[in-house]
């Protein structure tokens, strides 16, 4: 955890489930930590409770679908701490259902925020990263992605988008940049609470309470990868509930 002490580490979708939790546990690690969602009072009393607890925080209301809101955040970053050392592309939304329903409002906004938020964010954070000659992109992907499975492909697809998205990125990052996609299974969020469709919502939160693991497990797989040495590119993670099938 050595090479996390210090680190400027941005965490979108911070307000809450994994990217709370990763947030908490960078800062606990040494990482100066810069906090965005929409919900900007959770950010505020978790910037709070790091900063009581002797850490480092700053946030600032994101909304990832809006460019200059990413762009606002990396600004941030740079005035309150100087650097910028990774950016965590967390914010998400699983409205699943169906395609027979046509929630066509409800995959333009997985599309909007899951993957035009982790665009925007790049479009902010590589120039910065060029110029510093370093930096770190880390999105937040699912395992949803990997078993496509009914009523995930619009979720997926946003998600494998990114994924395609990266490692175009990684190859034209070159040697000293790095972006590393983790993967979770079922974890214990907030997440099934935004989805629209009520029979599929009862299912997956039913899941959920039976095989969900702590958004700790995440949390730490993404420390891992940002606190191995600048030349250790770590690719792909996959942290999911043993019980998943
Ligand atoms: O979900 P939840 P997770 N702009 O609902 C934020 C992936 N994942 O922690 O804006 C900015 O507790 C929202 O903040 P707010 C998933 O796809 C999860 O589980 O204040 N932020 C909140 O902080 C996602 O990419 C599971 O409402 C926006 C956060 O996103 C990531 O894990 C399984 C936003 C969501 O917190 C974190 O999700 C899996 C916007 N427009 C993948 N919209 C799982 N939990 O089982 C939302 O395979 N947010």
């Amino acid at each position: 955890m050595d090479n996390i002490t210090g680190k400027v580490i941005i965490i979108t979708g911070a307000s809450g489930g994994i990217g709370e939790a990763t947030a908490r546990f960078l800062a606990a690690h040494g990482a100066r930590v810069v906090l965005g969602a929409r919900r900007a009072e959770q950010l505020q009393t978790l910037t709070e409770q790091i900063t009581q607890a002797g850490g480092q925080a700053a946030f600032a209301r994101t909304d990832v679908s809006q460019r200059a809101d990413l762009t606002g955040l990396v600004e941030l970053a740079l005035e309150r701490f100087g650097q910028l050392d990774a950016l965590i592309s967390n914010a998400g939304l699983g409205l699943i259902s169906p395609f027979d329903e046509l929630r066509v409002e409800d995959w333009e906004q997985m599309i909007d925020v899951n993957l035009k938020g982790v665009l925007y964010g790049i479009a902010a954070a590589l120039p910065v990263f060029r110029r510093q000659g370093f930096g770190h992109f880390v999105n937040i992907l699912s395992t949803a992605g990997l078993q496509i499975v009914p009523t995930m492909g619009v979720y997926a697809g946003t998600k494998n988008a990114v994924r395609t998205i990266a490692e175009a990125l990684r190859q034209e990052a070159g040697p000293q940049l790095r972006v590393t996609n983790v993967s979770p299974g079922f974890v214990h969020t907030d997440f099934a609470e935004t989805m629209t469709n009520p029979e599929v919502k009862a299912q997956i939160l039913a899941r959920h309470d039976q095989i969900a693991i702590p958004p700790e497990a995440i949390a730490q797989a993404v420390a891992y990868a940002i606190g191995q040495p600048a030349n250790v590119d770590v690719g792909d993670i996959v942290v999911r509930p043993t019980a998943q099938s």
